[in-house]
């Protein structure tokens, strides 16, 4: 590739994207390809230097890869006419970490924080002809030690979850060197497209816009331009239809304001349509634009008789926000394909999900990540990149901190989706960890504060619209309580159950305003199985299956919890199915009792969504995409409307909820059941619902709430939709008289009809293809054909692979 474009092109962006040679100077045998953006490990998994990381228990072998310094090279032809602009800009982002550019031998550029933005006029270092681009990457680890090395105190970091030390020195994604469901790949390179920008007398450099609102229901949108220019020029504004044309004299900020008399409004999903609106500025080829979502927003932290409130309002509306946590797309940041991204969120939208909380152990994530939650309706917890370990507040790391400030949050606050800036994940909670900071807890909080403070004054002072929410999770601004057991105020982690063993219902006896991670592991599927471990390590405590469990008691929790709750599975396979059956009962436990709490409770985020590669974890959706029975609960207990059963009131009742907009009606009906499928009871409903409602529509009048004769079904019919949920008396399904059930499959093309003999629970298809399925994991009842329809490509791998999997298969 060359710097010189061919005259008719358009010579203001060229790129340097695409093919560089990497080499190690400790490993001179290795040459190899590398495409950028992109990482290091995929470049020698590429060209066959490396075994699959994600295989087996092939991870030990390529930590070497940290232990190694790493070039990349490439050559760039140049033109006399490029050489004549005035200025060539070079601006990387996502550079991962230390790097030092040499344009011809020469020092161009030094990075050392991933999250910043790094820019360069390298015009002066180019000559006509050939030029020699080296970009040196240094090895973290030992980074990491020489800035330890240096703190007038120590700062302990997350060894618990890194297998690294002090990776908390280091502004680089924190897991990377491995998490509780993490590989440890301390990938390097760089993971955002190059730009260079070729500059003549006038450069369009950034484009913002801001929001008033009219008191008619109107808004006033400003967009607002840096412009730097040694001539006179006019620039073109525009949004949507509307334009206006600038005249420029010289440099600096130009504004131009449009009103939108009837803006149609930006809505989270399940509460009105996203529409998004093109802003745009031009100047002879230059171009920069944003897409626009009209919207108010406000974090209502009101005092009440609990203790205060945690509840996003958009548009004056009350939001129930629901969803999850979400971690990197993949430990190899080449892999992060808009395909892939769009799959995952896509699957959250599909599970009725309308927040993501990007959670400050990973990244903040590239664009299109926040396109697509525009675009989507998924409001995002924001938080800033730090986690479970205590940071520094010293000069020169401040300093690091505010530049990725300047970059992210101008960057990130043009998107409607963006809801909070959240200052880090348990960093509050860490203060009490460590023994150093336990010994001495004021100067660690003080530590503390120094740098959230800091963090808060630099992002408040680029984004006053949105709140700033001190640490995940927090008590309040200057309250270092706890937060993970004070359900009163503030947003919650609760751990009790999985990290501290107690039962299930110990979800049903707090009442969290707001719980942004709550978790339970399951094992991954037979099918995800199936690409990571060779068939004779098909065992839970086979070092294969153990390599891929990075939470050293999650074997052990999963299992332990069967001899609570079920009779114990049979086999490897049942074993597999039974853990996603425990995790989704867990999740769905906690979920519709904070439901049916609200509004005392108006956030629910679960710990997590995704995986980043494939492992035992508290995942809902599996690396490959694959969705877990949690996930088809999800989108069930997720609904905007949703029966749910609840006793927390002192008698087993039914909860309609709506939380939508719309004011409808359903009707169905609730029944007693006993393990045949017999309807020994039945009360039909007929109930019209509020918006934004949470109302009881049904009580357990005749007492059978504690009886293991039968269990509760309830089905209504609302918009369109079938509302399905199911009771039992316990959690310990093992006491319960079910019977064994067969359940015949028909499959024809895309449609596979089930038909069970006796009631079938928990019911979850499962194929080695990809793709998903209509619904799974729900109850079967017996005669009542059930057909549920493949969402995926190849429907003949599907029927060659298809398993259909229930609690009582015989
Ligand atoms: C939470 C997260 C992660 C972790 C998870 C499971 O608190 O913030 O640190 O992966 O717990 O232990």
């Amino acid at each position: 590739m060359s710097l010189c474009s061919p005259a008719s092109e358009v010579l203001s962006k060229v790129s340097l994207n695409g093919e560089w040679r990497l080499t190690s100077p400790q490993r001179p045998e290795i040459s190899v390809p590398m495409t950028l953006p992109g990482d290091n490990v995929s470049a020698l998994l590429a060209a066959g230097v490396i075994v699959n990381p994600y295989w087996g228990d092939n991870e030990k072998q390529v930590q070497w890869i940290a232990e190694v310094d790493w070039h990349l090279e490439r050559t760039v032809w140049v033109d006399d006419a490029m050489l004549a602009s005035q200025a060539i800009w070079l601006s990387m982002t996502r550079v991962d970490t230390f790097m030092t550019l040499y344009i011809n031998q020469i020092e161009v550029l030094t990075c050392s924080n991933m999250f910043a933005r790094h820019q360069v006029d390298i015009r002066p270092f180019l000559r006509a002809g050939e030029n020699h681009l080296c970009a040196q990457f240094y090895r973290v680890d030992l980074k990491a030690k020489q800035r330890a090395e240096r703190l007038a105190f120590p700062v302990p970091s997350a060894m618990g979850n890194n297998q690294l030390p002090h990776m908390n020195l280091v502004r680089k994604t924190q897991c990377h060197s491995g998490w509780d469901w993490g590989i440890c790949l301390m990938v390097s390179g760089i993971y955002d497209a190059i730009e260079l920008q070729v500059i003549n007398q006038t450069w369009l450099k950034t484009l913002s816009t801001e929001q008033k609102w009219l008191d008619d229901g109107g808004v006033k949108v400003t967009l607002i331009a840096e412009v730097e220019t040694t001539q006179p020029i006019q620039l073109y504004f525009s949004l949507a239809e509307q334009e206006c044309q600038i005249e420029v004299q010289d440099g600096g900020s130009v504004q131009c304001s449009f009103v939108v008399s009837s803006p149609q409004l930006w809505w989270p999903n399940g509460y009105g349509e996203q529409p998004l609106y093109r802003a745009q500025v031009r100047f002879a080829e230059q171009r920069l634009e944003r897409l626009i979502g009209l919207r108010q927003l406000q974090l209502n932290r009101q005092e009440d008789e609990i203790g205060s409130a945690m509840e996003f309002v958009v548009n004056g509306v009350p939001i129930f926000a629901k969803g999850a946590n979400w971690i990197p797309l993949d430990a190899m940041p080449a892999r992060e394909t808009p395909a892939r991204y769009r799959q995952r969120l896509q699957s959250a939208v599909d599970a009725n999900m309308n927040m993501i909380r990007v959670w400050g152990g990973g990244q903040y994530e590239s664009e299109l990540f926040y396109l697509l939650c525009d675009e989507l309706g998924l409001l995002v917890w924001q938080d800033m990149m730090f986690a479970c370990s205590l940071y520094p507040s010293h000069e020169a790391f401040l300093r690091e901190v505010e530049q990725e400030i300047a970059y992210q949050v101008p960057r990130l606050r043009e998107h409607p989706s963006v809801a909070l800036w959240c200052g880090d994940n348990e960093v509050i909670g860490a203060i009490g960890w460590y023994e150093e900071s336990r010994a001495n807890r004021v100067k660690y909080t003080v530590n503390y504060d120094r740098l959230n403070r800091h963090i808060e004054q630099h992002v408040l002072a680029l984004d006053d619209t949105r709140a700033f929410w001190p640490s995940s999770p927090c008590n309040g601004e200057l309250d270092f309580g706890d937060a993970w057991h004070d359900d009163n105020k503030g947003d919650m982690h609760f751990w009790d159950v999985w990290h501290s063993g107690k039962s299930f219902s110990a979800y049903q006896a707090i009442n969290p305003r707001f719980c942004s991670e709550f978790g339970f592991q399951s094992w991954p599927s037979l099918a995800e199985v199936k690409a990571f471990a060779p068939a004779h390590d098909w065992n839970i405590t086979s070092p294969t299956f153990e390599t891929h469990q990075k939470n050293p008691r999650g074997n052990s929790i999963i299992t332990e919890m069967f001899t609570r709750y079920f009779r114990f599975p049979s086999g490897f396979e049942q074993m597999l199915y039974l853990s996603q059956v425990q995790q989704a009962m867990a999740i769905k436990t906690a979920s519709e009792h904070w439901r049916a709490i609200s509004p005392i409770c108006r956030g629910i985020l679960y710990w997590q969504l995704n995986d980043n590669w494939p492992v035992s974890s508290w995942s809902s959706i599996e690396y490959s995409g694959r969705w877990k029975q949690l996930h088809y609960q999800a989108k069930r207990f997720f609904a905007p409307i949703h029966v749910v059963f609840s006793s927390h009131t002192g008698v087993l009742s039914l909860h309609l909820l709506n939380d939508s907009r719309r004011c409808s009606n359903v009707s169905g009906a609730v029944s007693w059941m006993n393990w045949q499928g017999e309807v020994l009871h039945s009360w039909p409903l007929t109930c019209q619902m509020n918006a934004n409602s949470n109302q009881i529509v049904w009580q357990d009048r005749l007492n059978l709430a504690q009886s293991n004769e039968g269990f509760y079904y309830v089905e209504v019919q609302g918009e369109g939709e079938t509302i399905i949920n199911t009771w039992f008396a316990t959690h310990e399904l093992k006491k319960l008289p079910m019977k064994e059930a067969c359940i015949e499959v028909k499959i024809d093309a895309d449609e596979i009809t089930l038909i069970a003999n006796n009631p079938a629970f928990y019911v979850h298809l499962e194929c080695d293809t990809s793709g998903r399925f209509s619904d799974s994991s729900f109850t079967l009842l017996p005669g009542k054909a059930v057909t549920i329809r493949f969402l995926g490509e190849d429907k003949e791998a599907m029927a060659d692979s298809l398993r259909v999997y229930h609690l009582m298969q015989n």
